[in-house]
């Protein structure tokens, strides 16, 4: 058979197989009928693998109809394609499970949590297997739980107006800037071994696309005998993978916090690329999710912890940063706007 009379003969199965298709038009049934003339190794293919032995001056005629017959292929299984999309929602609304005359099934009696709670709930649960428990405090603070105690020098850049909300001077009172207040009311209170984590509100003079004045962080302390900083490895790596996935790794990078010695920056792998470099994690493979370090001797001083028998870690995180990276939230402003289709995307209960 030459190339044309096959061509000729294909034209007419496939309107016969159109037809078939159409009085059953299901999507798997359109799909196989598009990979059985569009695919890699389908009809058209073949009549152009055809078409490259032809010479002379039958290739550009012959060829202009195989360009024609796969452009109706094309139509046709767009067609076919949306009359299967018509036939699923038919299916589905005579389907008599579905009582379309009920009201809308909306929850008019109770919102959904916040994606900030739902995190903390799964990191609060992760920490409790270590045996940490779970303190609060204030918010309005004094200067020494908020800086001086936590090894702050007086003349420190975040004790600076433009980063922290003075609230009183005189009575040297500020919003916390971070939870580790909570750490000093507690170790001033207990003597150690202590292990716990302070979740809370934080204030920091801050207000732009990627800051917000008000934020939620996290802290920990573990204070014992003979604590190190692989004690401190070992379990935040292994929080990052029960939260994020087992294979997902971690880096610690070194850095500076008055409050800790060494201190050092944690970066997991990012959770969108898994290391190969995207817009998330800016090309880099990897996210900055918190800081970490030893508490500083000079801490254990000012609430009578004795540093010569006694080491400790602490860490800290963002945690409108953490619920952003695990629920995929590119807006920080959606965390603080209340907007209720936002909301409606969490569930009401957290999963425990
Ligand atoms: C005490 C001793 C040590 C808590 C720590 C960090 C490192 C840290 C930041 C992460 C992002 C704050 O939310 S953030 O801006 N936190 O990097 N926090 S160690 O260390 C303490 C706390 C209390 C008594």
């Amino acid at each position: 058979m030459s190339l044309l009379e096959t061509l000729k003969q294909w034209e007419g199965d496939f309107q016969t197989e159109v037809a078939q298709v159409q009085k059953n038009p299901e999507a798997e049934v359109v799909e196989q009928l598009r990979v059985r003339w569009l695919g890699r190794k389908g009809k058209v293919s073949t009549l152009y693998e055809q078409l490259k032995e032809l010479g002379g001056e039958e290739r550009p005629k012959v060829g202009k109809k195989i360009n024609d017959l796969r452009t109706s292929v094309e139509t046709s299984l767009e067609r076919l394609k949306s009359i299967s999309l018509q036939h699923a929602i038919d299916a589905k609304l005579t389907d008599r499970k579905l009582d379309t005359s009920l009201p809308v099934s909306r929850n008019f009696m109770g919102g959904s949590l916040h994606p900030v709670t739902l995190i903390r709930t799964q990191f609060l649960k992760e920490f409790r297997r270590y045996g940490f428990s779970v303190w609060e405090g204030p918010e309005l603070e004094f200067d020494f739980y908020n800086f001086g105690a936590l090894n702050f020098p007086d003349d420190h850049p975040s004790r600076d107006m433009q980063d922290t909300f003075f609230v009183a001077d005189r009575q040297k009172l500020v919003l916390r800037t971070h939870t580790s207040n909570i750490q000093i009311h507690a170790m001033l209170q207990n003597p150690p071994p202590i292990r716990f984590i302070a979740p809370g509100r934080v204030y920091r003079c801050d207000n732009d696309l990627t800051h917000s004045p008000m934020f939620h962080q996290l802290e920990g302390v573990l204070v014992d005998r003979g604590v190190s900083f692989a004690h401190l490895k070992g379990m935040i790596d292994a929080i990052v993978k029960a939260l994020f996935g087992h294979d997902v790794k971690t880096r610690f990078r070194p850095s500076f916090f008055p409050f800790v010695e060494p201190g050092a920056e944690v970066d997991m792998l990012c959770t969108l690329c898994r290391g190969k470099g995207c817009r998330v994690c800016s090309q880099t493979g990897w996210l900055e999710i918190m800081g970490c370090g030893m508490v500083h001797p000079n801490v254990f001083e000012n609430v009578n912890y004795d540093s010569e028998a006694y080491t400790g870690f602490a860490f800290g995180m963002g945690l409108d940063r953490m619920a952003m990276l695990a629920f995929g939230i590119d807006d920080l402003r959606l965390m603080f706007e209340g907007d209720e289709q936002f909301h409606n995307c969490f569930p009401v209960y957290p999963a425990r």
